[in-house]
């Protein structure tokens, strides 16, 4: 039998068949992925083929197979510890919630959360919230924003979770698919899937997911059907994307703008910074990219700012 992985505890995993049946499940033999060093073999999101055995008057499954992943996103388990925890996998879309204000969501922070699902190779769409609170400059600004990264090519959506203000967009683009939700503490993450999904009652404050961080506890995803079609993938304790890590000079890849004038550039390893002949150098001149984007881009490439420390996203 085949489905997906809905929950797990460590040792024992929620499956969903196709059908819509739910199945305890536990492994059989090992899972060694290629390259990684998890101390889970099999996360939410995982696609498994099980079949059922019984022991005694105990029924449940048993997990033998995993199909290759789409995508996945880890954290280290604890810190400095070169084992990761793979948090999720097949994840189509990711949601970065921003606010200007209360709490601040800084640019460096967004650029640094996009490059991160570029290299998952997860698809990310910026909604910029609480667009009901601001004034007219404030306002000004998140268009400002928002145009910016459209012509990057990400999706952006102006929305107010709290009064319901253009959530049937993010809906849409939910549909038939699994999300993500990520943003800093109090952006109004779960006020959103509150109003997408009022049966689900997540609670709208955090205490308990920074007891669980304060204790480095590893904590475990869970998925949920939503009623019009979607999943969604709440990661409690880490609301957001973990980290991922990147050589130097593979970042600029994940900086689409960038990536795509870099075979101008006289030096193919050209990192953009002093590099004479440098396309970016030039587009930057010619006000044809974003500085506050290569400015990010700078800090991550020259290790500024302690880039990868953890829980650096969704803080
Ligand atoms: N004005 C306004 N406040 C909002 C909006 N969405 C959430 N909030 C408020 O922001 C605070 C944090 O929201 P919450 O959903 O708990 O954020 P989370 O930490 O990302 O889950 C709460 O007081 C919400 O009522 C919105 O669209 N507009
Ligand atoms: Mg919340
Ligand atoms: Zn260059």
């Amino acid at each position: 039998m085949k489905g997906t992985v809905y929950k797990s505890t460590g040792s024992w995993y929620t499956v969903k068949t196709p059908e819509g049946d739910f199945y305890d499940c536990r492994i059989k033999g090992k899972f060694r992925m290629k390259g990684i060093k998890s101390t889970n073999p099999i996360a939410v999101g995982d696609k498994v083929v099980f079949e059922i055995e019984q022991t005694g008057d105990e029924t449940y499954g048993v997990i033998f197979e995993i199909e290759d992943r789409k995508n996945y996103i880890i954290r280290k388990s604890v810190k400095l510890s070169k084992q990761t925890h793979i948090i999720a996998a097949n994840i189509d879309l990711v949601f970065l919630m921003v606010t200007l204000n209360n709490p601040k969501t800084f640019t460096t922070f967004i650029d640094r959360f996009l490059a991160t699902s570029e290299a998952y190779d997860i698809r990310a769409v910026l909604l910029f919230n609480k667009i009901d609170s601001y004034n007219e400059e404030e306002l000004s600004e998140v268009k400002y924003l928002a145009a910016l990264y459209r012509k990057i090519g990400y999706t952006c959506i102006g929305i107010s979770a709290k009064q319901g203000l253009h959530v049937e967009k993010v809906k849409k683009l939910m549909l038939g698919k699994t999300s993500m939700f990520s943003g800093h503490s109090g952006v109004g993450k779960s006020t959103l899937i509150n109003v997408l999904e009022p049966s689900l009652q997540l609670k709208t404050a955090e205490i308990s997911e920074q007891h669980l961080q304060g204790l480095h506890t590893t904590t475990f995803a869970e998925m949920y059907d939503l009623s019009f079609d979607a999943r969604i993938i709440d990661t409690p304790g880490i609301k957001g994307f973990g980290l991922v890590a990147m050589e130097k000079e593979e970042i600029g890849d994940y900086f689409p703008e960038l990536f795509e004038l870099k075979e101008r550039c006289k030096f193919n390893n050209c990192l953009h910074l002093d590099e004479p002949k440098c396309a970016v150098k030039e587009a930057l001149d010619e006000d044809l990219i974003s500085w506050s984007r290569y400015k990010s881009y700078v800090q991550m490439v020259t290790g500024e700012e302690d880039t990868y420390r953890i829980d650096e996203f969704g803080q």
